[in-house]
Formats: C-alpha cells, sequence, structure tokens
C-alpha cells in the first residue's frame, strides 16, 4: 500500500514537472509578438487570429488613418513598431530619413508571389525594392450616395468627376446633403492639379496655390475634412459624398448592403483622372522583433491569406500569386483592379522636400479654417 502511494507520488512528481516543462514551453511562445502599426479598415482580422494560431506569435495590432502619424511616430524613433504600412511618398522620405531596415526578401520565400508591376511602380519611392514589400493599392476618388446626388444633379448627371467637389456649381447643390473631403493634402492635392490640367506631381508654388484657390472656391459647400469616419457616414446615408480612399468606400457599399437600409453607395474613379497609391510594409530599424515581422509578412503574402484580406477590404492586393483567389466581384470591379481604360487615367505622386511640405501644409490649414 504505502509502495502504491509512494510510486503514484513519484508519478505525480514527474508529471508536475513536465507540465511545468510545457508550460515554460508555451510561456515563451506566448512571449513571442510582433507589433504591427496599419491603416484602419484594413484587414481581415481572421488572418491575424490564424497567423498566431499557426505560429504562436501574438500580434498587437494598432492602427491610424494618416501618414502624418506614421512619420512623426518613426522620425521620433523607439515607435516599438516591427511593421508599418506607409503609402508611397512617406516611404520614400522616411527610406532617406534611414528609419527602416533591409526588408531580406531571402527571408520572405512568399515574397516570390508579389505582382512584379506592382513592385516596380514602388521603386520610385525604394529604389531596388529594398525596404518594402506592397500590401495593397488603390485609388483616392468619389464615393456617393447615388440616389441623393441623383435627386439634386438630375437623372442623367455624371457621377465619375471632380465637378461633383472642385465645381462650385454642382457642389452647391450637394452642400445640403453633406460632402466630406479627406483631411490628407497629399491625397488631394494631385488630383485637383489634374482637374485643373497641371502635372498632378507639381511641386511648384504656384500650381500648389492654384489648387488650394480651387479647394477654398468650394470650401463653404464642404461640410467636414474627415479621416476614415465617412466609412460609416456614407453607409448610414448621412452623406453625399465623399473624397476618399476606394476600398473604404466600397466597403461602405458593403456595409450599406448588408444593412438593407436602403442606401447605395458607388465609387468612382473621376473620368479627368485619379492618384494612384502603394501602401507598403516595412521594418522600423530599431524594430524589437524583426524575425517575427519577417514572418507576418511572409504569412500575409500567402496567396490564399492575401486574396483573403484583398476581399475583405475591398483594395487591390500587391500578391499577383492572390488575384484569382479573390473574390469575384472584387476582381472584377474596375475601382479596385482597373481595367487598362481606367489605368491610363491614373497617376502617382512622390515626396515633398522639406519646403514644399511646409507650403503644403500652410495652404492645407488655410484651406479647412476658410481663411
Ligand atoms: C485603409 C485606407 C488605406 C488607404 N482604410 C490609404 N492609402
Amino acid at each position: 500500500m504505502i509502495r502504491a502511494i509512494a510510486s503514484s507520488l513519484t508519478v505525480c512528481a514527474v508529471s508536475a514537472s513536465f507540465a511545468a516543462l510545457l508550460l515554460a514551453g508555451s510561456a515563451s511562445a506566448q512571449d513571442k509578438t510582433v507589433h504591427v502599426y496599419n491603416w484602419s479598415d484594413y484587414i481581415d482580422a481572421d488572418t491575424l487570429d490564424a497567423f498566431t494560431k499557426e505560429t504562436g506569435i501574438k500580434v498587437v495590432y494598432d492602427t491610424y488613418d494618416n501618414n502624418e502619424i506614421v512619420e512623426t511616430k518613426l522620425l521620433t524613433g523607439k515607435s516599438g513598431y516591427d511593421i508599418v504600412v506607409p503609402s508611397g511618398p512617406f516611404l520614400e522620405r522616411l527610406i532617406k530619413a534611414g528609419v527602416f531596415q533591409k526588408m531580406d526578401q531571402s527571408k520572405i520565400p512568399n515574397a516570390k508571389n508579389l505582382w512584379p508591376e506592382i513592385s516596380d511602380r514602388l521603386k520610385t519611392f525604394d529604389p531596388d525594392n529594398q525596404y518594402a514589400i506592397n500590401y495593397m493599392w488603390g485609388t483616392t476618388g468619389i464615393g456617393l450616395n447615388v440616389a441623393k446626388v441623383r435627386e439634386r444633379l438630375g437623372p442623367d448627371a455624371a457621377l465619375n468627376t471632380w465637378d461633383l467637389v472642385l465645381n462650385p456649381e454642382v457642389a452647391a447643390k450637394l452642400k445640403d446633403c453633406g460632402i466630406y473631403i479627406l483631411d490628407s493634402p497629399e491625397d488631394l492635392f494631385p488630383g485637383i492639379l489634374d482637374y485643373l490640367g497641371l502635372n498632378p506631381d507639381s511641386k511648384d508654388q504656384k500650381d500648389l496655390q492654384k489648387a488650394a484657390d480651387a479647394l477654398t472656391k468650394v470650401r463653404p459647400y464642404i461640410q467636414k475634412f474627415h479621416s476614415s469616419e465617412y466609412i460609416s457616414a456614407l453607409a448610414n446615408g448621412d452623406i453625399c459624398v465623399a473624397v476618399g480612399y476606394s476600398g473604404d468606400i466600397l466597403q461602405a457599399a458593403t456595409r450599406a448592403e448588408e444593412a438593407r437600409n436602403g442606401v447605395e453607395i458607388s465609387y468612382h474613379v473621376p473620368r479627368e483622372g485619379a492618384l494612384m497609391w502603394f501602401d507598403s510594409f516595412a521594418i522600423p530599424a530599431d524594430a524589437p522583433h524583426p524575425e517575427e515581422a519577417r514572418a507576418f509578412i511572409d504569412f500575409m503574402n500567402r496567396p490564399e491569406i492575401a486574396a483573403k484580406n484583398a476581399s475583405f477590404v475591398s483594395y487591390a492586393s500587391g500578391n499577383l500569386a492572390a488575384k484569382p483567389l479573390v473574390d469575384e466581384a472584387v476582381r472584377n470591379n474596375p475601382g479596385i483592379y482597373p481595367d487598362d481604360e481606367t489605368m491610363k487615367r491614373l497617376f502617382t505622386n512622390t515626396a515633398y522636400d522639406d519646403r514644399t511640405q511646409r507650403i503644403v501644409t500652410r495652404l492645407w490649414t488655410r484651406i479647412k479654417t476658410g481663411r
């Protein structure tokens, strides 16, 4: 009897220490973390869970809705982030400022799935693709409440034009139902310059002044300079028109459809032309977990994962292998994956130098405050 107790005690002791070992093992797996700082409404959260489940790496996921905040945090240093996702011109500026480490694509096997044409375009900002891997790309255009706009402009009015927000006569008719403009000068100036027949990437102070004047003329009809809240404002039928990002507006369309609230939202790449931008993964030089960051980027570049995210957020993925797997409605929407005809109307922008940035910031503040 005594012997039996003794041996069961031994078993207990052994299994206890085995359990402790197991616990220690899983504790260190739990300690593995990656800090991701990405745009809001820009990922299917299921893919984050799938990543953690498979790798044991916990994701601390924070969001932002403009490039400036990312830039400020990275320039300040010690942001604590392992991955950020800036747009082209900001990526360009931050690479020059030395805040990123090289991406080392040899450690990211799924980089082989990237879209060569998109990676090529990214070279404008990241020569030789040394620092960044594209996540999503899209356009800045016009989202609208079809019924409300038709009611005010007539059934045959063209909807795919910057006139809706930049032609004072047209904008005046839409004032009462609400016009929102993206609070992002680097997104707005290129489109306005192009509308005025000027170089969309102009850094010429006179050109920028003309663009500012054009926006100031319609300032009385603008209800708000918005960040990301236009998605729900459009979806709920609270506003008529918003200048914003393609996928965000299409997310608003989906939300309205799902709510069956009778609101129809459409997205338009203006016939005059629109800005095409690229948001890319980059790893800060002082990232605390660079290895986990590469694991994350690799996982997000599995074709089925990239496709899941593109389908969920209604943006085009920088991953070519994902394209055939993306939901048909997203893949065949020229507002998301532009056809050749739409592509011809798209242009890109490059970073402002410090002096131009100061001018742009000053002009933007004046426009917003209406002074
Ligand atoms: C996601 C917006 C990302 C587009 N909501 C900005 N380039």
